[in-house]
């Protein structure tokens, strides 16, 4: 993968400090590693599924990088930088990731169905629209307990055609809900394109619509994402109200890695390869004297020793055993009923209690 040196990416550091840049560089190159990592198990057959976000990172991790650590975060299938940069430990993500007893759903789910309290991160609903509306819901508390707290819940393009989508940005509209709505439009909806899913020119545009707060970034600009999203955190927890970020990328790889990507046109992985948002960071921190090429490669050489133990780690866990009791139990919240012994003497009805029948 090369960069055009014709589509330089324009960044403003405005006045973050040479060691902010460098924890998001970290930040950003982290789930890069791990994603490339298991793209290599996949291929080796130690994995069986995967839903890639290489070439989006600069989203999750920017916009997590910019929120506080106690404030909610609703991610979806790609955003596997939100949980690396919330620091989720790896070898219980990758335990997860194989379905391991460890994981944090028990090895029911071995992709990013899942959330930590935790870490404030909510598990991702697979109907992808509805956890808007509950991004809504914590939004809500806050408001009531008074707490100057922003939330922050993510969108495809494609889910922006689902009816929830609309009803929850009407209702943080009227309500003046603390949520910014991240939408990463990165073209597709699995293989539909976004000129067949809907005729605005940009989402952004249906901000309009809702009466609220509308933009449109560039999602491969670490630094836009994350000043973008630190300046509405900011401002929503003083004045609560919605906003719709839409940030602009492409899915460099198949809706899952089983999939391909076989119907998007070749030149338009290119022109995004282009435009990759870990290498255009690099070329940055490098040209403007932030990191060497040593502290580069060192930090490269020193995550991908620690995704090597954590893999190794995550393989040798027990793998689950089914459990009726267990599972019954996981699924279903237990509460206690008191047996309750019938009176031993029975009581007549009341007359008076009863309808009158109606006269023939
Ligand atoms: C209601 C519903 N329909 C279909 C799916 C299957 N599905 C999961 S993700 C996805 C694509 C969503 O596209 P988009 O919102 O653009 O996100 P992206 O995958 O591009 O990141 C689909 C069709 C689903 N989970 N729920």
């Amino acid at each position: 993968m090369k960069i055009a040196p014709n589509l330089p990416m324009a960044f403003n550091r405005r006045d973050y400090s040479d060691e902010q840049l460098v924890y998001l560089y970290r930040a950003l190159i982290f789930p890069r590693l791990i994603e490339e990592k298991m793209l290599a198990l996949l291929r080796q057959g130690r994995i069986s599924k995967w839903f890639s976000g290489i070439g989006q990172e600069a989203i999750a991790v920017g916009a997590t990088a910019a929120l506080a650590p106690d404030e909610y975060i609703f991610p979806l299938h790609r955003n596997l930088g939100v949980f690396t940069t919330r620091k989720v430990p790896l070898p219980k993500l990758l335990a997860q990731f194989q379905g391991k007893a460890a994981g944090f759903t028990k090895g029911r789910d071995r992709s990013f169905h899942f959330g930590s309290q935790a870490h404030r991160i909510v598990g991702m609903i697979s109907h992808l629209g509805p956890q808007l509306s509950l991004a809504n819901g914590v939004a809500l508390a806050d408001v009531l307990q008074h707490q100057p707290r922003a939330t922050l819940a993510f969108c495809g393009d494609g889910a922006t055609s689902e009816g929830e989508f609309h009803e929850a940005l009407n209702v943080a509209a009227v309500w003046q809900l603390p949520v910014i709505f991240l939408i990463e439009n990165n073209s597709y909806g699995l293989s539909t394109p976004n000129y067949e899913q809907f005729r605005c020119e940009r989402l952004a545009d249906k901000g309009i619509g809702y009466g609220i707060e509308a933009l449109r970034i560039d999602g491969n600009n670490l630094l836009e994402v994350f000043h973008t999203i630190r300046h509405y955190a900011n401002e929503l927890r003083l004045a609560p109200r919605p906003v719709l970020i839409e940030a602009m990328t492409f899915r460099m790889r198949g809706h899952e890695e089983a999939s391909g990507t076989k119907y998007v046109p070749p030149h338009l992985l290119d022109e995004w390869a282009a435009r990759d948002p870990v290498l255009h960071y690099e070329q940055y921190v490098l040209q403007h004297h932030i990191m060497t090429e040593k502290m580069v490669a060192e930090t490269k050489e020193f995550y991908r020793e620690e995704i090597k133990q954590a893999v190794a780690e995550a393989f040798a866990l027990p793998d689950p055993v089914a459990n009726t009791e267990a599972e019954v139990q996981d699924v279903l919240f237990s509460i206690p009923f008191p047996p309750l012994s019938p009176p031993t003497i029975a009581k007549p009805i009341p007359c008076a209690t009863l309808m009158p029948l109606p006269k023939a």
